[in-house]
């Protein structure tokens, strides 16, 4: 019997350059999300997904706990406790060369609250010697309860396929939530979709049937501005369903596009160019394989 599939989320916390950005493009590879260094919108946000064999881990960015310095609105705060409340491991990640300081201090605070594990991830141990080491350990072990203690450098690798390896033991058995080659997305993604999907069903009444779909093909920033880029797909089941959602030389595909970009440059806080189209796809319910491609996912 092979083992069970496993995933689930884990969150990374740490003091602005300790090294968070740096793990994640080794974990998840050159391909990570250009979104990761945006600035934050409110709500939690997909840094990276990891997909093996045998498990998927899901990286989460925790807005709110990094910057002890900014002054917090307490939504703010209320988001990064329940993320920290929902997801699976909490990596709090120091840098070895450093050591303990008062921003910490606030990450602790809130750490102190939670269930869930937390490893001490000691990182840019190239730039300490290893009789450093010991005396930093007993220093945050006196601070808090934590799972596993694991020194890494995130720079040139050591150890940090040990870590992977022990943030899997703790994940439950779950499903593949992502399709193996979608390493970043955007938590708004969901929102945006039906954001278009509400206006193509406003403005065609009922000639359009709910069951449209719609599709969130791409979602990336432009170069050199806040602006982000979104191409979306109207999936129907019928032609006619198609030329009337085009309607008049593409008049009411213009309409939706405008007005669902009012909403979505709202709901990101930037300027946004959204690009449509329509696409026929008959029975695409039933097609259970295409389901992820909807982004409908268990
Ligand atoms: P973040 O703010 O926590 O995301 O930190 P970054 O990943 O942006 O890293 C901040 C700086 O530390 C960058 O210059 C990295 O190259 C450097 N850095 C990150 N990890 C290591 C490491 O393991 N060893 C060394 N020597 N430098 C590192
Ligand atoms: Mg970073
Ligand atoms: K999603």
């Amino acid at each position: 019997m092979p083992e069970p599939f496993k995933s689930g989320f884990v969150t990374i916390v740490g003091r602005p350059n300790v090294g968070k950005s740096t793990f994640m493009n080794r974990v998840i590879g050159e391909k990570i999300a250009i979104m990761s260094d945006k600035p934050q919108t409110t709500r939690n946000k997909i840094q990276g997904v990891m997909t093996d064999k045998e498990s998927q881990i899901i990286f989460i960015d925790t807005p709110g706990i990094h910057k002890p310095k900014h002054k917090l609105g307490d939504y703010m705060v209320n988001v990064a406790e329940n993320t920290l409340n929902e997801v699976d491991v909490i990596m709090f990640m120091i840098n070895a060369e450093e050591g303990y300081g008062r921003g910490d201090q606030f990450i602790l605070d809130r750490l102190q609250r939670v269930d869930q594990p937390v490893f001490l991830v000691i990182n840019k141990i190239d730039r300490v010697h290893p009789d450093q080491l010991l005396p930093l350990i007993d220093q945050y072990r006196e601070k808090l309860n934590f799972e596993e203690i694991i020194p890494i450098s995130a720079l040139e690798g050591n150890n940090v396929n040990e870590l992977i390896t022990s943030l899997k033991n703790l994940l439950p058995e779950g499903p593949q939530f992502y399709p193996e080659d979608q390493i970043t997305d955007h938590p708004e993604r969901f929102v945006i979709s039906e954001f278009i999907r509400e206006k193509v069903l406003h403005l065609t009444h009922e000639e359009i049937p709910h069951s449209i779909a719609v599709v969130i093909e791409n979602i990336k920033p432009r170069k050199n501005s806040n602006a982000v880029f979104i191409q979306a797909a109207i999936i129907v089941e019928r032609k006619s369903q198609k030329g009337i959602i085009i309607g008049k030389q593409g008049s009411m595909l213009k309409e939706v596009g405008k007005r669902a970009r009012q909403d979505i440059e709202s709901l990101l806080g930037s300027k946004v160019y959204l690009e449509l189209w329509v696409k026929v796809q008959k029975d695409w319910r039933n097609k259970q394989m295409q389901l992820s491609d909807f982004g409908y996912r268990a």
